[in-house]
């Protein structure tokens, strides 16, 4: 008798446990997937036009519904082709030919879980 007391009080402790790590290791409502890292890095100056972007996040992408701009301050688009989504990677072409200026790159992304990544990352060529 005591010792089924004492295994039914290890199995509330253990479903409780299990529960805590839960909530503690649940993804953040508010950032299911962000940017990790860029290339080129948000803000940075560069001496002459990248021939693609690179950038990761920190959660996996679906591929489908995936865009991304690359935008010089007249408005005027420099990305070629769709963006490439493989697993946490995002790789996409850019016209090498872009001049000098400040650059925008635009996406959005849907997360594995299905929630929206949208983002603005800029570099400068200088
Ligand atoms: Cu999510």
């Amino acid at each position: 008798m005591k010792s089924i007391v004492r295994w039914s009080v290890v199995a509330i402790v253990i479903a409780a446990a299990t529960a805590l790590l839960g909530a503690v290791y649940a993804p953040n409502a508010s950032a299911h997937s962000s940017v990790k890292t860029s290339n080129p890095a948000n803000g940075a100056t560069l001496t002459s036009a990248p021939a693609q972007i690179t950038i990761t996040f920190n959660s996996p992408l679906q591929r489908s519904n995936a865009t991304l701009s690359v935008v010089d301050e007249h408005g005027r688009a420099w990305q070629t082709g769709a963006p490439v989504v493989r697993g946490t990677t995002v790789t996409q072409a850019v016209n090498p030919r872009a001049g000098k200026g400040r650059y925008q790159v635009r996406f959005f992304f849907l997360a594995a879980d299905g929630h929206p990544s949208p983002g603005v990352l800029n570099y400068r060529v200088a």
